[in-house]
């Protein structure tokens, strides 16, 4: 019986024949192997383990050719669908103009593109958080506890609700490891510290990312933006060195579209870690645009982290990224940016 099954299964090229075949042999009503088991009764009381054995096995040799057959057809099924596959017709067009494909986000792209000008110009990509302590916000980039920058009218200090008295609840600053109250970055100068601070000279770093500040939203400000920071200490660093990398990045950020000089100007300026410091403007729209502000970075940084100023200098810049995206795309106002109205991002 064993063999007549492997036989007639190995026979069915469709699922139908296979399917009688099972009730054939298998069939809980009427199959052979059901009528043997029948038949069974009459066998002999001392042959009746051994006879009981071998039906067993034989029982279990015709459920695996089936599942052999079973296998076999699935698998033939698959080849033939794929047979049907003609890979020499031609594909689907592909609209990037319509609206429902998916895209990266215009900032996106510019991060994007920056990181990768950046990377050819020697410098590494690193991460920060952009929830910050006291330290890394402040301290070490040489804010004393009287600047107004630490004004929280100015900063977006992180607070708890705890219940106070009367099932009211109340605000609770949420303090940092050395107990001063945590915030959200208002800039990405605090990756500075913490790449100086783990790594010894020489450093050539960019940290792009997003950075918070309760500004009134305008054509040019928001109150949630994006900034990238360079930084590249080593021996002999001058700020002739800033101009000439800035330089290159405006050039090959916005002379990928045209081969015109991009008129970039700088302003004497103030930040406490850096000096000299510099404000950058980029011509757009008919007027100036400030950009971002840069500097030699200030040598009482450089000892905080443990770097002797004497031998090494370095320089350190933060452009706001989305001014540098609406320049490079004629956007006239940030908060188009952030409305996610898809008629607008489809265009990029
Ligand atoms: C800074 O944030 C300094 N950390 C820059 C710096 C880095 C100086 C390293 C020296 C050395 P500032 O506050 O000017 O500087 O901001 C830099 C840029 O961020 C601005 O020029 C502008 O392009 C952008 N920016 C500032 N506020 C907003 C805002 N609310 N919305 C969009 N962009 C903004």
């Amino acid at each position: 019986l064993a063999s007549d099954a492997q036989a007639a299964f190995e026979k069915a090229t469709d699922n139908d024949a296979l399917e009688a075949l099972r009730v054939e042999f298998l069939g809980a009503k009427a199959g052979r192997l059901k009528a043997i088991q029948k038949g069974m009764g009459s066998v002999d009381k001392t042959d009746k383990p051994a006879a009981g054995q071998r039906f067993n096995a034989v029982k279990e040799l015709v459920e695996q050719t089936l599942e052999a057959a079973l296998t076999r057809l699935a698998s033939a099924t698959t080849t033939s669908s794929a047979e049907a596959f003609d890979a020499t017709r031609p594909g689907k067009p592909y609209h990037r103009s319509e609206w429902r494909v998916g895209r990266l986000h215009p900032i996106t792209q510019t991060i994007e593109r920056m990181k990768e000008i950046m990377g050819r110009l020697g410098f590494t990509a690193v991460e920060g958080p952009e929830v910050e302590d006291d330290h890394h916000n402040f301290v070490a980039l040489n804010i004393p506890e009287s600047h107004p920058a630490r004004d929280p009218l100015d900063n977006f200090y992180l607070a708890t609700a705890v219940a106070g008295q009367n099932g009211t609840a109340e605000r609770l600053a949420a303090a940092g490891p050395d107990g001063k109250p945590l915030l959200l970055r208002s800039q990405t100068s605090t990756v500075q510290i913490r790449v100086l601070e783990e790594t010894p000279p020489p450093v050539r770093i960019v940290s792009l990312g997003r950075v918070y500040r309760p500004d009134t939203a305008d054509a040019t400000h928001y109150p949630m933006f994006h900034q990238i920071e360079g930084l590249c200490v080593a021996p002999g660093v001058t700020m002739a060195d800033l101009k000439g990398v800035l330089q290159m990045f405006w050039q090959s950020y916005f002379g990928m579209e045209s081969n015109e000089p991009i008129e970039v100007r700088f302003r004497p300026s103030f930040f406490p870690f850096t000096e000299p410091s510099v404000e950058c403007d980029i011509w757009h729209d008919g007027k100036w645009m400030e950009i971002g502000g840069a500097g030699m970075v200030d040598p009482n940084v450089l000892r905080a982290v443990g770097y002797d100023p004497e031998e090494v200098t370095g320089f350190a810049f933060g452009l706001g990224i989305e001014r540098i995206c609406m320049r490079q795309h004629g956007i006239t106002d940030i908060r188009d940016l952030y409305t996610n109205d898809v008629r607008f991002l489809a265009q990029f």
